[in-house]
């Protein structure tokens, strides 16, 4: 069986031929649809157009499996496309799977990937992806001697009990690594109880600053996924500093924030987070913004189940769960979900699963918003954010997530553009 992905769509003229028990991908159908590509399997004597509805009608394990080595380019004029449909099966958007990562899809696309900083957060999201076992080799990069090669050896014992077969090396330096497909920054300094994520910015920008430009020399295919605070502020001073274009830069927080969410509702609630979805946008921090529009709760609206105020309190307590438990831990921030929310949008960036999460990504005009880093939905897929999309927010939704914008980009004024 072959599995045939947009790239072969794009590549066809006129028509795809296919072998009967073979599998279209989403995006092939999209992408056929939109290109007027017949899709003929062999022995059909009737090659039929996709039906748009086939789109969204497949089950998630008949999303692409990324057998290309090296990424397929982008389809001309398809990165950031407004008003994609979300998936309406499987997956929901900053959501996990939940036969945990790399169980169940089968999917092995191998490559490098490459975390940047062996602390806390680096390891977690380092072990999520040895657990995966979807890349041929992983390499920890810290400064610090030692301690990149130190967790990679704990990893490498771990092997065995965690069935995966990545090689695994801890690194002092990027030159060192190897050029990679993905590159994961997390290096940076954590904050202390007290300390706002703003706080970080000029600490941060430096280390930041001098990675991207390390990862341009040493990874320049790469995708590169900020998760070093601030967030939104760090992710648009990678990019700058990376000179990749927008697609391959982008930055982990509305997944944290949106797997927050879901926890803590679930919890008043009394239902699995499986059940909640929901989608954090905005900046990471104070002007986080949830939908409420877009929550539903095993279908339903979340605010026909809890009262407004019961609501009002789970947004506060998610936008500040990050300060919680830097109050609780007293020495440094969170790192089991961000480093577990990093691994999944690599994890779904390998796979070329074209799930939508929210990311700060570049934006491109949707939303009323561009030329700034801000947390969007975005579609997922081998060479980064294929696209933004819209979701039908309300008009005092927008306002906020417009009002996010401008905040980050006061910020980023106010440290001197590139801080
Ligand atoms: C957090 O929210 C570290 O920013 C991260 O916990």
């Amino acid at each position: 069986m072959t599995v045939w992905g947009a790239d072969a769509v794009e590549a066809a003229t006129g028509e795809l031929r296919i072998s009967p028990g073979d599998l279209v991908t989403p995006l092939a159908l999209e992408r056929a649809s939109e290109r007027g590509v017949l899709i003929v399997v062999a022995g059909d004597s009737q090659p039929a157009r996709p039906p748009a509805a086939a789109v969204t009608s497949l089950p998630p394990s008949t999303f692409p499996l990324a057998p290309a080595a090296v990424p397929p380019p982008p389809p001309a004029g398809a990165l950031y496309r407004r008003g994609a449909p979300l998936p309406r099966t499987g997956h929901r958007p900053g959501q996990a799977s939940r036969s945990g990562p790399g169980r169940g899809l089968g999917a092995r696309p191998g490559g490098r990937v490459i975390v940047v900083g062996a602390g806390h957060v680096g390891m977690i999201t380092a072990a999520r992806l040895a657990d995966a076992d979807v890349f041929d080799e992983l390499v920890l990069v810290d400064v610090v001697d030692g301690l990149a090669a130190g967790i990679a050896l704990d990893l490498v014992h771990t092997a065995g009990l965690g069935g995966y077969q990545t090689v695994i090396r801890g690194v002092t330096g990027l030159a060192d690594a190897g050029p990679a497909d993905f590159v994961v920054i997390t290096a940076g300094r954590a904050r202390q109880p007290g300390m706002s994520r703003s706080d970080l910015v000029s600490t941060n920008a430096a280390i930041v600053g001098d990675v991207a430009a390390q990862v341009r020399e040493a990874s320049p295919s790469a995708v590169l996924l900020v998760v070093t605070n601030p967030l939104d502020e760090m992710t648009q001073h990678a990019w700058q500093m990376s000179g990749f274009p927008p697609g391959r830069v982008l930055g982990m927080a509305g997944v944290l924030d949106t797997a927050r969410f879901e926890a803590l509702a679930a919890l008043s609630l009394g239902r699995s987070p499986a059940e909640v979805t929901v989608i954090a946008l905005g900046s990471h921090g104070d002007e986080m913004v949830i939908p409420l529009s877009q929550a539903r709760v095993s279908g339903r609206p979340l605010t026909e189940l809890l009262p407004a105020a019961i609501v009002a309190q789970l947004v506060d307590r998610a936008r500040d769960s990050g300060a919680e438990v830097v109050g609780l831990l007293k020495k440094g921030s969170a790192f089991m979900a961000p480093g577990t929310s990093a691994a999944r949008m690599v994890l779904a960036m390998a796979r070329d699963t074209g799930e939508v999460m929210p990311a700060a990504v570049l934006a491109d005009g949707s939303y009323g918003i561009k030329g700034v880093y801000v947390g969007l939905p975005a579609r997922l897929g081998r060479a980064g954010v294929r696209e933004i999309v819209e979701l039908p927010l309300t008009e005092q939704e927008l306002a906020d997530l417009r009002r996010a914008a401008r905040r980050i980009q006061e910020r980023l004024a106010a440290a001197g553009g590139a801080p």
